[in-house]
């Protein structure tokens, strides 16, 4: 039977878990159990918050013997890799991935009620078994395991240990299919291993998109044969005057295989008609009056479009969008379409009715900033809701619409999921046009019921975009993302009814040893409990 994690009072689960590890002797070493190591994390200690935890029984020790049992599948086997991979370094042990033997760490793809994403966790004496219908459940199990396992297992030289999973059962599937997070590399550029970096931050809480917004006034990111000069001019520079820079196509294809082999999805954007100065700098021709403007490193949004009555525009689409998709795995192809305040609104219409099936007509969904619906969205196509609290009650109306009439919806809200805004007014780094940006008011709202007479059935998810107009290095990312997007993260994977401010913050509060043993940085938000040490 399912019984539902915030059925057990904590304190009761916390004690169990203790008495436990007591049992498995955890205690018997001589040391006082003072150190958080020696007591296991309770099961339902984890971000985001699973469906369902039942605590019990014995907890689970991974000791020098160990082995991680996968299925004969090759899928199976890489998930059983990458785990052993982060097992490895911090407790010393071998830990041989093998589909032999019994007992230890096993990945198990089975049918079951898991979904294409959700798993089941077992803990306990004898081993601590993962199920799951697909590798990629199997993956977000793993990301479960690791916050269960001490902090210390995240750091690359070897720990003493215990290596303690507390006992029992975890059944878990996600609230929603789109749990993305989204880079702006075109701001400020972020080169592969950067962008690699976030996708294993974002992995760990179980994101499984990565939008790359590719391309803006201040640079375009991506190599394309055919209009090669957009790369080579128009990714020569970035906000501040840097020397930007762009990914080749081998860059590209490195990021997408290794988000996949995280289990995410790229998604590609390429923002039109607006944000298309980096594009018009760099061929005179895509402009109305067939003057090249001079390459862009401010920040103000709104000045640019391409032109919509020439036909070279369409051409430059399709060839743009059809080397784009042949490097794209993926389902999606976002073409932006926000602010695009130099465009007339007919003007506008008619450019969403020439792109959106070309889009198409190289077998790709279409994704567009929730604009797109005052146009008409084409069959099947999402719109990115970035909306705040402020926004008019006709532009929302407008979506809300969409939304009756089939366009799937992406929750991004400004002043909720916004990475890039201040948490305050005396945080150095972001902006705040959208208001600050603290992280209680990032983590509470329900994106089920977000926006007013939008079907519920019509949200897809959520995704936490991250603009970088005032972050230029990894460092920033971190700063800005956490202790944020772990709660946009939890807002798109858990169950509503697990939503609870106080509880969240708690556990917010203990992924800080983890950042640290990651070497993620984060901003210590005074809401949020952080351990003293
Ligand atoms: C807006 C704008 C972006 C900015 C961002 C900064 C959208 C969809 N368009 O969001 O160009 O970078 O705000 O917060």
């Amino acid at each position: 039977m399912r019984r539902h994690h915030r059925t057990t009072p904590r304190i009761t689960r916390l004690l169990g878990s203790l008495l436990m590890v007591a049992a498995a002797g955890a205690f018997t070493t001589g040391a006082a159990p003072t150190s958080a190591s020696t007591v296991a994390t309770p099961l339902d200690r984890v971000i985001p918050a699973p469906a369902s935890v039942e605590p019990g029984g014995a907890p689970y020790r991974l000791t020098p013997g160990t082995r991680i049992r996968v299925d004969d599948s090759r899928e199976a086997r890489r998930v059983g890799e990458y785990l052993a991979d982060i097992l490895r370094p911090s407790t010393g042990y071998r830990l041989p991935v093998t589909s032999h033997g019994d007992g230890g760490i096993r990945l198990r793809l089975a049918k079951g009620p898991y979904g294409d994403e959700g798993y089941r966790l077992d803990s306990g004496r004898s081993g601590l078994t993962i199920t799951a219908y697909k590798a990629s459940g199997l993956f977000h199990g793993v990301q479960t395991l690791r916050q269960l396992l001490p902090a210390a297992v995240e750091k690359d030289s070897v720990q003493p240990g215990p290596w303690l999973v507390a006992g029992g059962t975890i059944e878990d599937t996600p609230r929603y299919a789109w749990r993305g997070a989204m880079l702006d590399v075109s701001r400020h550029f972020f080169g592969v291993d950067e962008v690699k970096r976030y996708i294993d931050q974002i992995a760990l809480y179980k994101i499984n998109k990565l939008h790359l917004h590719l391309s803006d006034d201040q640079g375009w990111r991506i190599a394309v044969d055919s209009w090669p000069r957009l790369a080579t001019y128009g990714g020569s520079t970035e906000v501040g005057g840097g020397p930007g820079g762009h990914y080749t196509k081998a860059d590209y294809k490195e990021i997408v295989r290794y988000a996949a082999s995280r289990h995410l999805e790229v998604v590609p954007e390429i923002d039109m008609p607006g944000h298309t100065n980096a594009a018009l700098a760099s061929y005179a021709e895509l402009n109305c009056d067939g003057v090249a403007p001079p390459l862009y490193t401010g920040t103000k949004v709104g000045f640019s479009s391409l032109c919509v009555g020439k036909e070279v525009t369409y051409d430059f689409v399709d060839d743009v969008v059809r080397e784009l998709a042949a490097l794209t795995p993926g389902r999606y192809l976002h073409i932006g379409g926000d602010e695009a305040h130099s465009t007339s609104h007919a003007d506008y219409v008619k450019f969403m009715d020439r792109v959106q099936p070309i889009v198409a007509q190289y077998g790709k969904t279409v994704i567009g900033w929730h604009q797109l619906t005052g146009a008409t969205p084409a069959k099947g196509a999402l719109a990115q809701y970035w909306g705040l609290d402020r926004t008019s009650a006709e532009e929302k109306a407008q979506v809300a619409k969409a939304a009756q009439n089939g366009t799937g919806l992406i929750l991004s809200p400004a002043d909720r999921a916004y990475l890039d805004m201040k948490y305050t007014k005396d945080t150095p780094l972001g902006l705040s046009w959208a208001g600050y940006v603290e992280v209680q008011r990032s983590y509470d709202w329900d994106p089920g019921a977000y926006l007013p007479d939008a079907p519920a059935s019509a949200v897809r998810g959520v995704e936490a975009p991250l603009w970088t107009e005032t972050l230029s290095e990894s460092g920033h990312l971190d700063q800005m993302a956490f202790p944020r997007l772990p709660g946009i993260a939890e807002l798109g994977w858990s169950p509503a009814s697990t939503h609870d401010w106080d509880d969240y913050k708690v556990r917010l509060a203990a992924q800080a040893p983890r950042w640290d043993a990651l070497g993620t940085g984060y901003h210590r938000s005074p809401q949020v409990p952080w351990p003293t040490d």
